[in-house]
C-alpha cells in the first residue's frame, strides 16, 4: 500500500529526536550529487536524446542489462578530483554532501565485494572515488553521506522495477534484500565514515520488518548517522518532501527540500537550464524561512567534472553566504509570513528580512508583527534604518539597492514574542 508523506514520517511520534540532529538543523545548505554510469551516457542512447532525468536513461530507453553493463567498460572519470569537489562545496558555503553510492541503475560507485557491478571491478578507472571524497569533505568540516537506492535496482533479476528484462511476477524481493541491499548497506557503513547521513530512496518497496532491520543495522554500525524519511515505513531522522517541493507554511522538526541545479539530477549534456546564483539564494532563503534545509543537486559528467555553470554559480552563491550567512545558518523559520517583498528567517530576538523586491517608494511593510521592535539595520554594513510602528504593523524605510537581484537582508531586533 502506498504511503503518504506524513505516514512515512513520524519520527516525532516517538517523541525522540536523534541526539545528533542539531548540526543538520543548523546546516541549512547541502550538496546532493548524482553520479553513476548514466553520467557517461549524458542523456543519449544510440543517437537519440532523452529528456527528463539523466539517471533514468536505462529505464527510459529500456536498455537491456547486458548492454548497460558494457557502458561500465567505457566509464573512466580521470578528471575526478575529490579535493576540487570538496573545495567547491566549501567555497559554496555547503555544510553537508550526499552522493549516490548506488542509484536505481544498480551500479556501485564504490568498491563493493557484494556485487562486481562496481566502479573498481567493472571500469578502466579501477579506483574508489568515495574513499577520497569522504576524506576530502570530512577534512573541510563538511558532513558526508551516501544516497542508496535500497529497493529499486534495474540491474538485478530480483531488484525493483526493471520490467523490460525481468518478469515482475517472478521476482524474489526477499532474495534481493538479503543478497544485495543489506550487505551493501553494511559495506558502506563499515568501510566509510563517520557518515553524517544515509539518504535512502523509493520508500514502500520493503516490508516493515525489513525496513526496521535495515535501520537497526545502520544504528549499530553508524550510530551518529542520520537517515532520511525515504526509507519508508514511518521511519526517518528527518523528513524529505517530494522532489523539488517546499512546504507552503513553516514546519517544525528537521526536514529538507531537494532541488537540482538544472532540470536533471544525473548529467545530461543538452540541459543548460541552470538556476542563477540569485535564484539559488532565493530558494535557499525560502526553504530556510519555512524552517528547512535546501539540498541542491549537481550532476558531474562521465569524466568526473562538475559542470562549469554549477561550479561558477555555486561559488557565487558562496560569496553571498560569506556576507549574509548569519541570516541562514542556524536560523529557524521566520515569524513574518511570505510577503510580496520576500521572506524572513529567525534567531532569538531577531528577524532577518530577505528583500527580493524593493517596494518602489522604499517603504517596507512588516504586517501584524507581534513584538516590540527596538532596532532595524542592514545586515551588511549595519546601517541603521528608520522605522515606525502602527498598531502591530512595522514600516521600515529602506535604502536604495538593486531590486530583483540576490536577496538584500535587513535585521529587525525586537523583544516579546
Ligand atoms: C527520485 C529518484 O527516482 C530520482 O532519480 C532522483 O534520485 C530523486 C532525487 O529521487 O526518487
Amino acid at each position: 500500500k502506498a504511503q503518504t508523506m506524513d505516514e512515512m514520517w513520524d519520527t516525532r511520534s516517538s517523541g525522540k529526536e536523534h541526539p545528533n540532529i542539531q548540526w543538520f538543523k543548523d546546516a541549512k545548505f547541502g550538496l546532493f550529487i548524482h553520479w553513476g554510469l548514466y553520467a557517461k551516457l549524458a542523456g543519449e542512447w544510440k543517437g537519440k536524446r532523452y529528456y527528463g532525468s539523466g539517471e533514468w536513461i536505462m529505464n527510459q530507453a529500456r536498455i537491456p542489462v547486458a548492454e548497460y553493463k558494457a557502458v561500465a567498460q567505457t566509464f573512466n572519470p580521470v578528471k575526478f578530483n575529490a579535493d576540487e569537489w570538496a573545495q567547491l562545496a566549501s567555497d559554496a558555503g555547503i555544510k553537508y554532501m550526499v552522493i549516490t553510492a548506488k542509484h536505481h541503475e544498480g551500479f556501485a560507485m564504490y568498491n563493493s565485494k557484494v556485487s562486481d557491478f562496481n566502479i573498481v571491478a567493472a571500469t578502466p578507472y579501477k579506483k574508489d572515488p568515495m574513499k577520497a571524497l569522504a576524506a576530502a569533505t570530512t577534512k573541510r568540516g563538511i558532513q558526508f553521506g551516501f544516497y542508496y537506492s535500497q529497493f529499486q535496482d534495474w540491474y538485478e533479476p530480483n531488484g525493483g522495477r526493471n520490467t523490460w528484462d525481468f518478469e515482475e511476477g517472478k521476482k524474489d524481493y526477499e532474495k534481493y534484500y538479503k543478497e544485495k541491499a543489506v550487505p551493501q548497506l553494511k559495506e558502506l557503513m563499515t568501510n566509510y565514515g563517520p557518515l553524517g547521513i544515509v539518504w535512502f530512496d523509493t520508500p514502500g518497496g520493503m516490508t516493515k520488518e525489513q525496513t526496521q532491520a535495515f535501520v537497526d543495522d545502520l544504528r549499530k554500525l553508524q550510530p551518529k548517522s542520520l537517515f532520511s524519511s525515504r526509507v519508508g515505513q514511518g521511519l526517518g531522522d528527518y523528513k524529505d518532501f517530494g522532489d523539488s517541493e517546499v512546504p507552503s507554511t513553516p514546519i517544525k522538526g528537521a526536514w529538507e527540500s531537494i532541488y537540482t541545479h538544472n532540470d536533471s539530477w544525473g548529467y545530461i549534456k543538452h540541459d543548460m537550464n541552470f538556476k542563477t546564483p540569485a535564484e539559488i539564494i532565493r530558494l535557499l532563503a525560502n526553504v530556510a524561512s519555512k524552517g528547512g534545509n535546501l539540498m541542491l543537486n549537481v550532476g558531474p559528467d562521465g569524466e568526473g567534472r562538475i559542470p562549469e555553470y554549477s561550479a561558477k554559480f555555486l561559488r557565487e552563491t558562496g560569496k553571498w553566504l560569506d556576507k549574509n550567512g548569519e541570516s541562514i545558518y542556524g536560523s529557524t523559520y521566520g515569524l513574518v509570513p511570505a510577503q510580496p517583498w520576500g521572506v524572513s528567517t529567525s534567531k532569538p530576538g531577531k528577524q532577518y528580512l530577505h528583500v527580493v523586491n524593493r517596494p518602489e517608494n522604499g517603504r517596507l511593510l512588516v504586517p501584524g508583527f507581534n513584538g516590540t521592535v527596538s532596532k532595524v539595520y542592514s545586515l551588511i554594513g549595519k546601517e541603521a534604518l528608520e522605522f515606525k510602528t502602527e498598531g502591530n504593523d512595522v514600516w521600515i524605510t529602506l535604502p536604495e539597492f538593486e531590486s530583483g537581484s540576490a536577496n538584500t537582508v535587513f535585521v529587525m531586533e525586537y523583544s516579546g514574542k
